[in-house]
């Protein structure tokens, strides 16, 4: 640089006219199930994540600060989350987390985030309760109990469903809640049940259950599961002749429905703030540039990492870095409430949510739902 130019820019900096702006590298942190049954959506999440990373990286990054993503495999297991947020807390020293993939392991691991006042991010945790942990966690995933109401409702409009059957995962934090929120709306769209069936992770046999709601003659199944068991009972439904309609939460909104249960997963219905048939220009620009670095149709888990990557960058653009961890968390914190984002998800924002005992809570998403249904490998709106 020429040295008198050089000297005056020193000046104008002793006077905070100008300021440096050291690059440096903001880690954060990815905790997602890359392996088990939950593996199926948290390698759409990572994706979402390194195309979003990768994007804001080519361009300068954020206030000219690189993002370093720090990715561990948590497995859908919920001592593997805390394991992983230990880790990416304590010694990798990163900025902030996204993940876990599961509510089930968001509400084991989320508490040592809160505790070290680290903020997480939860993108595909729908469970209530979540962000009732504390004021440091945040998700983007619409909650079970914002978006079930409304599948039920338009899946009731469309299919004439006048009475259904419920089958849930007992032992999940999330198939639990999507529980109780199924069987509060249809209490309030006065929809009777014919009967409730249960069953558990890694199950693989629902004859037993299916038969006595095939029995019960529902005009449809309400279906809260993971996508690893709900694959499974599509088809098996169908094998035993059961055609009526699923209606299922966000475990069953996954492209890998139409791998398991091939051309018997028509039919199903689901709800949520994405769909790859939405053509606003910033998902067509989103799903265009994730066909092209992965050659493969993204789904809403990889639509919701991506966008919640550039609702962090948002705040991170309001915060100047100290270098101090603990401030500097704070700070992005602090930052995080006032964003506001259009992204491949629609028009985003966050509202806090109930506290627990007068402790302050995280923040839920203000998103409006689509609903929509599965036919011949395609989502129909
Ligand atoms: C939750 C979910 C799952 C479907 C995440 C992939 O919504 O656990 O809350």
């Amino acid at each position: 640089m020429n040295p008198i130019f050089n000297k005056s820019l020193v000046a104008l900096a002793a006077l905070g006219v100008v300021s440096f702006a050291h690059a440096a590298e903001v880690k954060i942190g990815v905790a997602a199930a890359l392996s088990g049954g939950a593996g199926q959506y948290g390698n759409a999440i990572r994706n979402g994540f390194q195309l979003a990373a990768e994007e804001v990286n080519a361009k300068g990054g954020v206030n000219g600060n690189t993002i370093k993503l720090v990715i561990e495999d948590e497995q859908g297991k919920k001592e593997e989350a805390i394991n992983v947020f230990k880790k990416l807390i304590f010694q990798d020293k990163v900025l902030m987390v996204f993940g876990p993939t599961l509510s089930n392991s968001a509400q084991a691991a989320d508490p040592i985030a809160q505790g070290a006042k680290t903020p997480v991010f939860g993108t595909s945790n729908t469970a209530d309760g979540i962000t009732s942990i504390g004021d440091y966690v945040f998700r983007n995933s619409v909650t079970e109990a914002d978006v079930l109401p409304e599948t039920i409702k338009v899946a009731a409009r469309h299919a004439n469903i006048k009475k259904v059957a419920v089958l849930y995962g007992n032992d999940d934090v999330f198939t639990k809640s999507g529980y109780d929120n199924f069987k509060k709306a249809l209490e309030d769209l006065k929809i009777p049940v014919t009967t409730t069936e249960t069953f558990a992770k890694g199950d693989v046999d629902f004859k037993a259950q299916l038969t006595k709601i095939k029995a019960s003659n529902p005009d449809a199944i309400v279906l809260s599961a993971l996508i690893a068991e709900g694959g499974p009972i599509m088809v098996a439904a169908r094998q035993l002749g059961i055609n009526v309609p699923f209606i299922g939460g966000n475990g069953m909104n996954s492209v890998r429905i139409f791998d398991l249960a091939k051309e018997k997963s028509d039919g199903l219905w689901v709800g949520s703030p994405w769909s790859i048939e939405n053509q606003t220009a910033e998902n067509t620009r989103f799903i265009a540039a994730y066909k092209a670095k992965y050659n493969a149709a993204p789904d809403q888990f990889a639509a919701q990492a991506y966008d919640a990557f550039y609702i962090v960058t948002q705040a991170l653009g309001k915060v100047s870095l100290t270098g101090k961890l603990e401030a500097d968390r704070k700070a992005l914190h602090d930052a995080l409430p006032a964003v506001k984002w259009s992204g491949a998800t629609g028009s985003f924002s966050f509202r806090q949510a109930a506290g627990k005992g007068g402790k302050p809570a995280g923040y839920d998403a203000v998103q409006t739902p689509i609903v929509m249904s599965t036919k011949a490998g395609k989502y129909v709106i």
